[in-house]
């Protein structure tokens, strides 16, 4: 017998940040978290259940994955035979349309386009609730790319109530991203290993976890309003606490490159010129700048005059995970 499905998620980027995890395990995060999910970048997965294989296998952008994130992703499988009660192994072939572990989350999309291509190719028939819980299990993040738009996974404190929702799935407000790679080499912290060590030692984590309660009540807010400005001054300022616990760690250490402070230092300066852009920056030192579209021509016209060598994307909202059979 032979079963495929295939699916495509969009990745997303947090405004609300996601950094350390109570259940390691079951990936329970500390705090609720909130992300935009972008039209730009996205993982197509297609999975195969199939009795004659006696192996599971797994081809990203069509060569053929070893070692720990072929293990990671064998793992996932396993969770999807446990809950369609079937002992058949899987070929995963997936291809991948983000620039993988340049810091640009490429396990969101891509564990949540195997959620949803995995799960129905197992025979099981899952709500996006179920699917956002399944997603976490592979990586937290993954939670919130099963919806589009502006999508809040709920920290909860179980299996059961720890998943992403919609908050707003068409955007209503002009946002964009505009990525600025500067570096697209592999990260050499995982998050995973980041944020548990940031978590451990920073003597700023509780503050962190409190003001992330408030922030993200803020946010809510600037979404519901249409308020630019209050979103991008919430989302910048996040980021910054989210780095600044790696930066007070013992040992402390950081995601940044000179670059990353360099493009920093220009977003706060185009404010002072009046013109509203903030910058957010996850696991690497790419920096994501969150304009309006009026000005982001104008915006990359300034980043390309003093930094030609960066890779300039621009992103817009994107929708939450789709099947593509
Ligand atoms: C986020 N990041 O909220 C945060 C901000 C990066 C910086 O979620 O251990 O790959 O697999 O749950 O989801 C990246 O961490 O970590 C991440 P795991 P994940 O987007």
């Amino acid at each position: 017998m032979q079963s495929t499905s295939s699916a495509r998620a969009h990745t997303n980027i947090a405004l609300i940040k996601y950094w350390g995890k109570k259940n390691q395990e079951l990936i329970i995060p500390t705090t609720s978290s909130l992300s935009l999910t972008l039209d730009r970048f996205y993982t197509d997965t297609k999975v195969t259940f199939d009795d004659k294989l006696t192996a599971d296998t797994f081809y990203l952008n069509h060569q053929q994955m070893v070692g720990p994130i072929a293990d990671k992703t064998f793992a996932f499988l396993k969770l999807i035979r446990q809950q369609a009660q079937i002992d058949t192994f899987a070929t995963i072939e997936s291809i991948n349309h983000v620039p993988t572990a340049a810091g640009l989350a490429s396990s969101a999309s891509a564990f949540a386009a195997l959620a949803g291509a995995g799960s129905k190719a197992a025979g099981l028939t899952l709500t996006k609730q179920a699917l956002s819980r399944l997603a976490r299990r592979g990586s937290g993040s993954a939670a919130r790319s099963i919806f589009g738009g502006f999508s809040e996974w709920h920290a909860g404190d179980n299996d059961l109530n720890s998943f992403a929702h919609p908050i707003q799935e068409n955007v209503t407000m002009d946002i964009q991203m505009i990525t600025v790679v500067v570096d697209a080499h592999e990260k050499k912290i995982t998050s995973r290993m980041g944020m548990q060590h940031a978590l451990l030692t920073s003597p700023f984590y509780q503050t962190w976890v409190n003001e992330a309660a408030k922030d993200l009540v803020a946010m809510k807010a600037a979404i519901v309003s249409n308020d630019f400005k209050a979103l991008g001054t919430l989302a910048e300022n996040n980021a910054l606490q989210m780095h600044s616990l790696n930066l007070s760690a013992k040992p402390g250490f950081t995601y940044f490159n000179g670059s990353t402070l360099e493009i920093l230092d220009l977003v706060q300066n185009l404010r002072k010129q009046q013109i509203l852009a903030f910058a957010t920056m996850d696991a690497g030192p790419n920096v994501k700048i969150i304009a309006q579209s009026k000005d982001t021509a104008t915006i990359i016209d300034i980043l390309k005059q003093a930094f030609p060598h960066v890779q300039v994307e621009i992103a817009k909202p994107g929708h939450g995970l789709i099947y593509l059979d």
